[in-house]
């Protein structure tokens, strides 16, 4: 059984199910329009590093024009999709994740941020008209990058720090190396068998930006792991978003906040279809914890840049643990 702090307890119920996995049906829940926002961002940060976020002010139009858009991408035949990869870093990539080996039962669409989508010309590889596309990716991303500063300056007023943008600023900088990826995981004939085991759709592994910011359709998959280990199912909610802690958040909270384990099992029916939002810092900027955090307390970390971790992470596979070669010992 799960073991949650009384206060926890009272929120969350817990069952297992005959897999071991445990499910929660009370994933820490933000009503970003409530004054208390703040503090109970700090404390599933702190808890979890993990919440879903409602009343988040992101139009539905927006959502929904995307996501026409990307299955409309994703029922193309494989030649043509791949016409937009590899994902190598940025592109369409089918089964393999990274560079150093990992797969998954995925198919995905990767892009860097820190472009003007309006200058970009996406291929043909894109639809008929990927004027479509691009006007959707761009009404969608700036929607998100705008609730996602919100969110970041709720975080540094519940952690009582200023100034208010300290971390909403990065993404704001015109040199943010934010990254936006629609994740496609078709339904596993595998799974259809009666006694099937988990297929992994995309394997387990931390979030290296500062939060991470998804959405998903109604079809579950997504897991989370507790501190302790345990892996609980989140429930998906197709009007909500999930935002994830990620490493650089670690590490500018010197580790009172932590970035989240977090996987992705195959669904044996339905398709699920997910974009992710990695809210990142520009390349030369410094990631350390943030002085007023530290209270006379020593770093945890040793220094480095945002381009040096992603020179680093790049390297890596993805189930490490990438900040252990940051850390102080
Ligand atoms: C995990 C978070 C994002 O999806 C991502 C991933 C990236 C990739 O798919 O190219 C990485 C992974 C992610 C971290 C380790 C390396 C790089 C795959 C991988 C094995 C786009 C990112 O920024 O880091």
């Amino acid at each position: 059984m799960v073991m949650l702090s009384k206060t926890t307890a009272e929120q969350y119920s817990c069952t297992r199910n005959c897999k071991g996995t445990t499910f929660i049906s009370g994933i820490p829940l933000i009503d970003l329009s409530k004054p208390d926002a703040k503090n109970l961002i700090v404390k599933a940060c702190e808890e979890f590093g993990f919440f879903k976020v409602i009343n988040h002010g992101v139009p539905m139009e927006a959502i929904s024009k995307l996501e026409s858009e990307a299955i409309k991408f994703f029922s193309f035949p494989l030649s043509k999709k791949e016409k937009t990869g590899p994902a190598n870093p940025f592109g369409y990539g089918n089964k393999r994740i990274g560079q150093n080996g990992d797969v998954g039962w995925i198919e995905y669409l990767l892009f860097t941020t820190n472009q003007d989508y309006n200058s970009l010309r996406l291929s043909p590889a894109y639809g008929q008209n990927p004027e479509n596309f691009r006007s959707a990716l761009n009404d969608y991303m700036s929607a998100v990058r705008n609730m996602s500063c919100q969110i970041l300056d709720l975080m540094a007023e519940g952690l009582k720090i200023q100034p208010r943008n300290v971390f909403s600023k990065l993404l704001m900088d015109q040199q943010s190396d934010s990254v936006f990826r629609v994740n496609h995981y078709p339904p596993c004939p595998e799974l259809q068998t009666l006694n099937a085991e988990n297929k992994i759709g995309f394997g387990e592994h931390t979030d290296p930006q500062i939060i991470s910011v998804l959405r998903s359709n109604n079809t579950s998959g997504l897991q989370i792991s507790l501190r302790d280990g345990k892996w609980i199912s989140v429930p998906p909610d197709h009007s909500s978003f999930f935002i994830n802690v990620g490493d650089s958040l670690q590490v500018m909270t010197n580790g009172r906040f932590r970035s989240v384990k977090h996987r992705v099992l195959a669904n044996g029916f339905n398709s699920r279809l997910s974009m992710i939002f990695f809210c990142g810092p520009p390349l030369s900027e410094k990631i350390a914890p943030l002085p007023s955090l530290m209270k006379g307390n020593e770093s945890l970390y040793k220094e480095f840049t945002w381009f040096e971790y992603k020179k680093s992470f790049y390297g890596s596979r993805l189930a490490d643990n990438r900040l252990v070669q940051f850390q102080r010992i």
